[in-house]
């Protein structure tokens, strides 16, 4: 697998997540490949790995189940057959039902993408990099600058539209968000985009405050389009933890979440904290971030993801 895309893909992504490999996969191995029997001990260190590594408390009861009850059943042998049972049950964790297609796209006009999460969770560089993914297969992207609360926010999208080559809507600083939206999915059908990626605050005065202006761009973009948003991403912090799963609960109480973006997935050991984060949710993840530049991001596939984890070549 060593051709073009797929074997660039799949390096950045065993890069990006180098740390988090040797959290789980080396630590697994070694303690797999120790020439163990499987015992109480021996569980008990697996469950402690387990742990260490983010994957979260409810897939490790799981998966500790599921491993007792073989060997009690006599069907497990502390070996590669482990480790595919591994691998397997945080595939299966993370799958997503959807299949590889970025979007289900709007035929009927521009497909809406409603960018939202905490502040400082990386929306603005996930738009920029969602911007460049999908200009690369050639649709026509607009962007949104929504975050009016934050001064450098509309600047900081321009920047990003001039270096990724897509236009912008935006107004002055203090406007209402949801007029820029309105103005961006008026301009996005006007102009025949494909898509429009709206930026949002992540910040406001308060909770309420933010869940509010949320809500209210959300109907504004109604009024454009009865079947907008298609897409409401959440963009999540993968380091933040338990923390994440906090605010990404927030979120998406207010809203018809649709998927998640994790970001910050490189330079961090935490990347098993994926599969605590979609179970906790169980919203799919769509996309990853695995570093700053506009082409560090990734549609997420859990295979790739896996693999990468467990350091295999294949
Ligand atoms: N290493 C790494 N850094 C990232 C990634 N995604 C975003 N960042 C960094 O995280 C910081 C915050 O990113 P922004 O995109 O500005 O986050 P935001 O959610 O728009 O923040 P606000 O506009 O303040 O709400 C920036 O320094 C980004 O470069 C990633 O996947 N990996
Ligand atoms: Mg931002």
């Amino acid at each position: 697998m060593v051709f073009g895309s797929i074997g660039r893909f799949f390096g950045r992504i065993k890069s990006g997540l180098a740390k988090t490999r040797s959290l789980i996969g080396d630590a697994l191995r070694s303690l797999i490949g120790r020439g163990r029997t499987i015992d109480r001990a021996f569980l008990e260190e697996l469950e402690d790995t387990l742990l260490a590594a983010d994957i979260g408390v409810g897939k490790t009861e799981a998966i500790l189940e599921e491993v007792q009850g073989k060997w009690k059943a006599g069907e497990m042998a502390p070996g590669e057959e482990l480790l595919d049972l591994l691998k397997r049950s945080l595939r299966d964790e993370l799958s997503n039902d959807a299949g590889q297609e970025d979007f289900a796209w709007n035929p009927e006009g521009p497909t809406v993408i409603l960018i939202i999460g905490v502040n400082g969770a990386g929306k603005t560089t996930s738009i920029a990099k969602l911007a460049k993914r999908l200009s690369d297969q050639g649709k026509r992207v607009l962007l949104a600058a929504g975050d009016t609360y934050r001064a450098a926010a509309a600047a900081q999208l321009s920047i990003w539209a001039e270096r990724v080559g897509v236009d912008i809507v935006k107004q002055h600083e203090g406007a209402d968000a949801a007029s820029v939206a309105f103005d961006a999915v008026a301009a996005a059908k006007a102009r025949g985009m494909d898509a429009v990626i709206i930026d949002t605050a992540g910040r406001l005065h308060n909770r309420e405050d933010l869940m509010r202006e949320l809500e209210k761009i959300h109907r504004v973009i109604q009024r454009q389009d009865s079947t907008a948003p298609h897409e409401i991403l959440l963009v999540v912090d993968a380091t933040a933890g338990q923390n994440a799963i906090q605010q990404a609960r927030i979120f998406s109480h207010g809203m018809r979440v649709s998927g998640l973006i994790l970001t910050k997935l490189d330079g961090t050991a935490k990347g098993g904290s994926t599969i605590a984060i979609r179970r906790e949710l169980g919203i799919p993840v769509r996309y990853i971030g695995v570093g700053e530049g506009m082409d560090d991001f990734q549609p997420f596939d859990a295979d790739a993801f896996v693999d990468a984890i467990f350091g295999d070549e294949e």
